[in-house]
């Protein structure tokens, strides 16, 4: 297997899991800067053009996150971070939608037509204007997310998963472009502070 890697959130995110499941893999990096991501070669692997995609040795190419998480899951010996049963795999699936769909997606389309607009305009379809409703609309749902996981350790309850990952990940990136945790989010602020502690975060 190769893991085309880049940087931004979403690669990280593979890394990280991989890092938390002892799962060491070839790498290449993409030029994400420059455009490598958008050009053919890269394309045919991946038609969205998006980083990251894993080629598997038979040639199939996996893209989006969690799809790549959960194959790893799957593939590789040790102790599952999807679930060993249907109930916690639907859990996992649930914490890990909800982030991904209310949190991750505002905040990152908040950057991309803000911040991120001279890397992102000439890409996809970028509406400036939607950018401070998109923050605000993360910022309300990460409140949201704040008062479901108050008192639990991880956000799957006692058992540390992929959605520990995400929302770790992405809020990380979040904090680098303008976008910080409220300290107010005490659950919120102590989560992070501790999967920032954990080794994987160096990933
Ligand atoms: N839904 C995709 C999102 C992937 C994504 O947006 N990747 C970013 C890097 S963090 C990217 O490729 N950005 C550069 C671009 O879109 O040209 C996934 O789950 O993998």
């Amino acid at each position: 297997m190769l893991l085309h890697d880049s940087i931004g959130p979403n690669p990280r995110v593979v890394r990280i899991f991989m890092a938390e499941r002892g799962i060491e893999l070839p790498k290449t990096t993409v030029d994400l800067r420059g455009g490598e991501n958008r050009q053919p070669p890269y394309l045919a692997k991946n038609p969205a053009g998006q980083m990251p995609c894993l080629e598997l040795d038979d040639g199939t190419v996996l893209a989006e996150i969690t799809a790549i998480c959960e194959y790893l899951d799957e593939v590789t010996p040790g102790a599952s971070l999807i679930g060993t049963t249907p109930l916690e795999r639907a859990e996992t699936r649930m914490w890990t939608r909800r982030i991904d769909l209310n949190i991750v997606e505002p905040m990152l389309n908040g950057f991309r037509f803000a911040e991120g607009l001279k890397l992102f305009e000439n890409r996809i379809r970028c509406i400036p204007q939607a950018a401070d409703d998109l923050k605000a609309t993360a910022r309300e749902r990460l409140a949201w997310l704040d008062g479901l996981i108050a008192g639990r350790r991880y956000v799957c309850g006692d058992r540390f998963s992929l959605a520990d990952i995400m929302l770790f990940a992405f809020l990380d990136f979040g904090a680098g472009v303008g976008q910080p945790i409220d300290p107010k989010l005490g659950a919120i602020t102590a989560h992070h502070a501790m999967m920032a502690a954990r080794p994987s975060a160096k990933a």
